[in-house]
């Protein structure tokens, strides 16, 4: 090119995997895009703002002067010796930058963050970027819902809904003709692999479909579309199927549990040899729990009285699960039998979903078990991999532990890129290192930031629940909440002082006015004091 400013190089690829057309679609995206070339990158900055501005946060930070993000990153200050200047206004970048990946992975009709996102760096990525559904791809949507991102969500439920024919098929092959409805085990990937791994540690885990019902049931609950309900819920019955039909009663309690299955990746000794098959881990028990919950939730929002028996199998079923157990040293069982764990501080903490993502464990509802949810913890410690140190920033967070989320978060952020080698942290681009690069850690990171400062799992939304002593000041805006409304905030010295809520699909929002306080209502039609 001579004599020019600026040229235009376009170039259209897909494959046959969704267009199915190949060079025809490929031929009418050129000749769309060389006909709107003029507005090619306005177009696609508003349709990035349109969704990256509807929310965000801000925390008033000692350091307020610009700092390149990699001096930044290794200049954050980890543990703050009183006086020195912290960068507080990294945790709101991080946050807002989480949600930028999200908007950059993924669009309705195109497929969900995998591993690493949209990104890879080498022809064959590590796992083969995939989706592994036994922590790794749900992290990559916690912020969808919460972080007003709720289309983004989209991909992952057509995702699920896809692989639901494969997984009837593995029912069938793996758990013998009675079994019914459809499974997903530890991971799968855009050819719907639904089948065990080859190595039980990781290949057994049978409840990957059941967490990913909990995403489908997630985006109703924030955005109460009906349509949507009724076109997922033959997923959820299908996969609350699976577990009617194939869970057995265990021979000392008679509660029904899974098997064979295993704690996410996690092992025990039993006569001295690592074991990971087992029946009935606590994880198992609290997303089979959720499941039953949600699929006769929905069931009775789409009120087809020909589902009533189905639902009373379910409730049925319900009344029969383990309860958690509290080992006799205080920490939550992560197994039906106190077992003596090979690796203490192993990165997955499963049996802590009924804390984080799940509701079932609570500080108010069930604080035995939360204070057993803390021994857990300390237990497994502050370490391991980028991912794992996200979900314990979640963790700390729905304990109302502010201080020691800002600590994990801390953790998150350690400097990866060490002489020579990568440590757990992240990188000078803040993509989260596992290592290596994988990015559900920048989700899991930014889902905990919000977890610390707005909550609405437990049917009201909860103000600032996990503040972290040194975020004294700070806003928030477009937070979104369980029932749809959206929620501004302003805080002053660690307390709220002005909050803007829009209502959502819930035509009620219940809020908890922090103690201490008292709160003026405006342009609300009806208020009730409790
Ligand atoms: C699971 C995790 C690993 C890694 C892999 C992609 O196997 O246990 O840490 O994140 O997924």
């Amino acid at each position: 090119v001579r004599n020019a400013d600026k040229a235009w190089i376009i170039i259209s690829a897909a494959t046959d995997y969704l267009a199915g057309d190949g060079y025809q679609s490929t031929a009418r995206d050129l000749v769309k895009a060389i006909r709107s070339t003029r507005n090619l990158h306005k177009k696609a900055t508003e349709a990035h703002q349109e969704l990256y501005n509807r929310a965000g946060l801000s925390i008033k930070s000692d350091i307020d002067y610009i700092v390149p993000t990699d001096d930044r990153l290794t200049g954050y200050d980890w543990y703050g010796e009183d006086g020195e200047k912290i960068d507080h206004g990294l945790a709101a970048l991080y946050y807002n930058f989480g949600r930028y990946l999200l908007i950059s992975s993924t669009r309705p009709g195109s497929l969900p963050p995998n591993l690493q996102g949209l990104w890879a760096n080498t022809f064959s990525t590590p796992w083969n970027g995939d989706y592994h559904t036994n922590i790794n791809v749900q992290m990559n949507h916690w912020i969808a819902e919460q972080g007003n991102l709720s289309e983004l969500h989209l991909p992952l439920t057509d995702l699920v809904l896809k692989l639901i024919p494969s997984g009837e098929k593995t029912a069938k092959d793996f758990y013998g003709p009675d079994a019914e409805g459809w499974v997903q085990h530890m991971m799968t990937n855009v050819w719907n692999y639904t089948a065990p791994g080859e190595h039980p540690s990781w290949g057994a885990t049978n409840t990957g479909g059941a967490w990913l019902c909990d995403h489908l049931w997630e985006h109703f609950a924030y955005t109460g579309d009906m349509e949507y309900l009724a076109r997922v819920y033959p997923a959820l019955k299908g996969a609350s199927r699976f577990f009617l039909s194939t869970m057995i009663r265990e021979p000392k309690n008679g509660y029904l549990v899974t098997a064979p299955s295993s704690s996410p990746e996690s092992s025990f000794y039993e006569d001295g040899k690592a074991v990971s098959i087992c029946m009935g881990p606590t994880m198992d028990t609290q997303l089979v729990r959720e499941l039953f919950r949600q699929t006769s939730a929905a069931a009775s929002l789409l009120a087809d009285p020909a589902e009533k028996s189905f639902c009373d199998s379910l409730e049925r079923a319900l009344e029969q699960l383990a309860p958690h157990q509290i080992s006799k040293e205080g920490y939550l069982m992560e197994w039906l039998e106190d077992y003596e764990e090979t690796d203490i501080h192993h990165r997955h903490i499963s049996h802590l979903y009924g804390l984080h993502p799940g509701d079932q464990i609570s500080p108010d509802l069930t604080p035995e078990l939360a204070q057993a949810c803390r021994m857990t913890l300390n237990r497994r410690g502050d370490e391991a991999t980028g991912w794992s140190r996200a979900w314990k920033i979640n963790f700390w967070a729905r304990l109302g532990d502010g201080d020691r989320a800002l600590k994990l978060f801390r953790s998150l952020l350690y400097p990866a890129i060490q002489e020579g080698w990568h440590a757990s942290g992240t990188y000078p681009n803040l993509f989260c290192s596992h290592p290596p690069f994988q990015i559900d850690g920048n989700f899991g990171g930014a889902a905990g930031i919000s977890e610390m400062l707005l909550q609405s799992h437990e049917g009201y939304i909860n103000l600032l629940p996990a503040l972290p002593t040194e975020w004294k000041d700070g806003s928030l805006k477009g937070f979104k909440a369980k029932g749809g409304s959206e929620i501004d905030l302003v805080w002053k010295n660690g307390k709220p002082v002005k909050m803007t809520v829009t209502g959502g699909w819930e035509n009620y929002v219940q809020i908890a006015i922090p103690k201490g306080m008292s709160a003026s209502v405006k342009g609300c039609e009806h208020q009730y004091d409790k």
